[in-house]
């Protein structure tokens, strides 16, 4: 077990770093006692501090290492999940600064907003899809505050899954229209293709990673709830981001979001 203010400390550690631009060590080679559960309760600090210093509200919420070869790079079983605030969304057209990033990245996701609560017993594949108004393409902006990206899954957990920002398409689509495992991808930088992937490269089916979080924030005492959104997780891995790159993502079907970055 760790201490309660040890967990406050690794909060105000991790927040500290984001706010200042700067890398920290992982956590569990200091505290080898650091699990997955206790990662989840710093982060639920974290959000604390971060939703009390900003004035930011819960948004949503994002998938993390939900593809097989982002799992075993990491040498883990099992995605992660994190807390999407106000504060983190940017918008189409307006170039991105790198200036309060540390080392960000980027990656291609689909996002669901839905309009139903999720929650009872255990919640299925097409539970998720049920209470989805919408999905729309994303790009989610990752950064770890960890020194080179380095960490186990506790540090990640921790860290609220290495969100920063993100990106929204502003057309909504409806969820029944298209197939999310045969939806194909292309993502582009600086005009050439860099990937290309589909939906079955996020667990199967992107809403197989809602469901996934949806049953682990019940276990929790949390729920998903109407008008929130949720970043499925990356169909690639991440790219590293460099002013003046332009990246874009083209969905099979849901069409294609943009994003500029800047000094
Ligand atoms: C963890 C977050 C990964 C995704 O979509 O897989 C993630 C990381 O690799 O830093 O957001
Ligand atoms: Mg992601």
């Amino acid at each position: 077990m760790l201490k309660a203010d040890i967990e406050d400390q690794i909060a105000d550690k991790l927040y500290e770093a984001e706010r200042h631009v700067y890398e920290v060590d992982k956590f569990t080679e200091q505290f080898p006692e650091l699990n997955v559960e206790l990662g989840y309760d710093i982060q639920d600090k974290l959000i604390e501090i971060k939703c009390k210093e900003e004035q930011a509200k819960i948004s949503g919420w994002k998938l993390g290492l939900t593809s097989k070869s982002k799992q075993e790079m990491m040498g883990v079983h099992e995605p992660s999940y994190g807390v999407l605030l106000d504060s983190m969304q940017l918008f189409e057209g307006e170039p991105i600064s790198t200036q309060s990033l540390i080392h960000a990245k980027v990656e291609p996701e689909i996002a669901f907003i839905f309009n139903k609560e999720i929650s009872g017993g255990v919640i299925s594949v097409t539970d998720v899809l049920d209470a989805t108004a919408y999905i729309t393409p994303a790009m989610e902006i990752i950064d770890s505050r960890y020194r080179n990206f380095d960490f186990t899954l506790p540090d990640v957990v921790a860290d609220n899954s290495s969100s920063s920002r993100y990106i929204l398409g502003e057309r909504l689509y409806q969820v029944n229209d298209v197939d999310l495992r045969l939806m194909g991808m292309v993502f582009k930088k600086n005009g050439e293709i860099i990937e290309t992937s589909a939906g079955a490269s996020v667990m199967g089916h992107p809403a197989r990673a809602v469901a996934w979080l949806a049953n682990k924030l019940q276990k929790r005492g949390q729920r998903i709830k109407p008008g929130e959104v949720v970043l499925s997780g990356a169909l690639s891995k991440a790219f590293s981001i460099a002013a003046g790159d332009h990246f874009s993502v083209s969905f099979d079907g849901i069409g294609t979001l943009e994003a500029a970055f800047k000094e």
